[in-house]
């Protein structure tokens, strides 16, 4: 590792001070969302789910969406997993919501300009900073818990990163923050997205403010082996996706976009 600056922000930057909630902090773990979803399953249910959020300097096996991994090395990201209890009716767009949070935080604490893209990227300039992976348990039964993982890149430098398209606060500021000190304030903003989306329509229309995209813009939106081209036009109440093809809404629940700019639009 480089400068001294560098490895101070590194070195023991897994603790998070002055977390409104009990925090687990480790320094090194399999993944922030695999050790919630242990907790969460040796939770006896008589009781609450105490609000809990468990970080880590390091993730050894981080997970994105569909068991692709995420790249998490020591001391440089935000590797969060957030644990909330919610109501039995689960609110819509957890993952637009936790996505917010975050441009609240990067604007706020870094004075980033960031914007959405569906269905849970973190984008500055158009590159991933920050993706989110959230996951219900018990979805369907009395007491559903929500674990709002958010990997955030801090620190990185362009070596640290998996893709050429992705970014780090490091690399769009030139400021080296310690990746623990945004997490307060992550923890604050998620629950502040998460209080807000109980409002029916809240998720859907926050995503609107945020959208990197432009309605009527042409993109394309692979899940798996299927590849739908069309015409951007914003969010389903249920904030699934709609693409206008061929005069005809499309409605897509899953799926990675890209800028259909080169292909000829449907
Ligand atoms: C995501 O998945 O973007 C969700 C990532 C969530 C990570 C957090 S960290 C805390 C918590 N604990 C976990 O184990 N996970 C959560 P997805 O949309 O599937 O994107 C994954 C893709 O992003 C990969 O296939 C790579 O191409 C790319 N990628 C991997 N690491 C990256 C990074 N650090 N920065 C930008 N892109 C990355």
């Amino acid at each position: 590792m480089g400068a001294p600056e560098e490895r101070a922000a590194a070195a023991g930057s897994w603790r998070p001070a002055g977390a409104a909630t009990n925090v687990l902090a480790l320094a090194r773990v399999d993944s922030t969302n695999d050790l919630a979803r242990r907790i969460v399953a040796s939770w006896e249910r008589e009781s609450p789910f105490p609000g809990l959020a468990v970080v880590a300097g390091e993730q050894t096996a981080g997970r994105g969406r569909l068991g692709r991994a995420w790249s998490s090395p020591a001391g440089r990201g935000v590797y969060l997993s957030v644990i909330r209890a919610l109501p039995s009716q689960v609110p819509v767009g957890l993952s637009l919501l936790a996505g917010a949070a975050v441009c609240a935080v990067l604007r706020e604490r870094c004075g980033l300009e960031t914007g959405l893209e569906w269905p849970n990227d973190v984008l500055v300039g158009g590159r991933k900073i920050c993706g989110v992976l959230v996951e219900v348990v018990g979805a369907g039964g009395p007491a559903p818990v929500a674990i709002v993982g958010v990997g955030l890149n801090v620190t990185h430098r362009r070596e640290d990163l998996p893709r050429s398209d992705a970014t780090s606060v490091l690399l769009e500021t030139g400021r080296s923050i310690a990746p623990a000190s945004l997490v307060p304030e992550l923890m604050a903003a998620v629950d502040d997205e998460l209080l807000r989306g109980r409002r029916p329509g809240y998720a859907v229309g926050r995503f609107a403010e945020l959208t990197v995209h432009r309605v009527g813009e042409p993109l394309s939106c692979r899940d798996g082996d299927r590849t739908v081209e069309g015409l951007f036009d914003g969010l389903e109440a249920s904030g699934a996706l709609r693409l206008r093809v061929a005069g005809k809404l499309r409605i897509l629940h899953a799926g990675e976009l890209s800028s259909g700019e080169e292909e000829t639009p449907c």
